[in-house]
């Protein structure tokens, strides 16, 4: 279990001047990170853009990643509203050697927690990789409580849960009720308020940039110098509240850019930073990378 524990950024997808992805800007932004002290990468996330990419494209993007991080830590989320999707990208991450899958819950049809379960264990049962539930609430529509992802995490499938909701109350009692299971800090401007609730790394669309200040918070949390750790959690979310100011992927895109990268823009129907949101960037963010 000690390879899944740490920080995990849920990588951007750059596309080029057609729209395609890019694979030589991704293969930079993966060893960018590796050297900044990711424990391993969630592959193919909201962040992702990953309900705006093809299935191949998805496919695409899981293969580069392996390619360019082959001892790092590979979860694959290879959640749709078309269960087949998700179970083509699941045996798919098995063959690549990935380590484990991960899934938002099916959204927009209100499905039934009976359907969202079996889903889960069909998706984790095709795929023959640990599970980890993406739950996501506010994006999902999906509301789980400690009764229903215990359900999963009662299961030898299910390694843990990505946990991106500001309820810490559930958070803990998950944690509390299976000590072995994983949790990870989905808000990244709440990761310090997440240790302390017993999560044991974070999946975050900021540590692509960031990743290691967000190591710093954890090893400093663990060597228990909590005021030092807050002092970096204010800074870091006050990068963030710019990022939320403007739209946080296309904002983050846009940091990148700045940055050196070459990551173009969002898929459409997501907009671009205007001329100011920019400078905005240049000048609230850049220096404080
Ligand atoms: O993976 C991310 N969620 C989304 C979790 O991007 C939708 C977070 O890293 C947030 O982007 C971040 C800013 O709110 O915490």
């Amino acid at each position: 279990m000690e390879k899944f524990k740490g920080i995990f950024p849920a990588l951007l997808t750059p596309f080029d001047q057609n729209g395609k992805i890019n694979e030589v800007q991704l293969k930079k932004l993966v060893r960018f990170n590796l050297e900044k002290g990711a424990k391993g990468f969630y592959v193919c996330g909201s962040t992702a853009e990953a309900f705006l990419l093809s299935t191949e494209e998805r496919k695409q993007v899981m293969e580069i990643v392996k390619e360019n991080a082959p001892t790092a830590t590979l979860i694959a989320h290879v959640g749709s509203v078309d269960e087949r999707v998700a179970v083509e990208l699941g045996k798919y991450a098995k063959e690549l050697g990935y380590h484990a899958v991960s899934s938002v819950a099916p959204f927009y049809y209100k499905f039934s927690f009976e359907e969202i379960k079996n889903y889960y264990f069909r998706v984790a049962d095709a795929s023959q990789l640990p599970m980890l539930v993406y739950h996501f609430p506010a994006f999902s529509g999906v509301n789980m409580g400690v009764k229903e992802i215990s359900q999963f995490l009662l299961d030898d499938r299910f390694i843990g849960i990505k946990y991106t909701s500001n309820d810490f109350f559930t958070m803990e009692r998950c944690k509390t009720a299976f000590p072995n299971k994983l949790v990870y800090n989905g808000y990244d401007e709440m990761f310090l308020a997440g240790l302390s609730m017993g999560a044991d790394g974070g999946i975050g669309s900021t540590y692509n940039f960031m990743t290691d200040k967000f190591v710093k918070i954890q090893k400093l949390f663990k060597e228990n110098k909590i005021a030092e750790a807050q002092t970096l959690q204010q800074e870091v979310n006050g990068i963030i509240a710019v990022l939320c100011s403007i739209g946080v992927m296309r904002a983050e895109k846009e940091v990148l850019n700045q940055l050196g990268f070459d990551f173009g823009i969002c898929r459409k129907p997501f907009g671009e930073p205007t001329d100011e949101q920019k400078k905005l960037i240049a000048e609230k963010i850049i220096p404080y990378l």
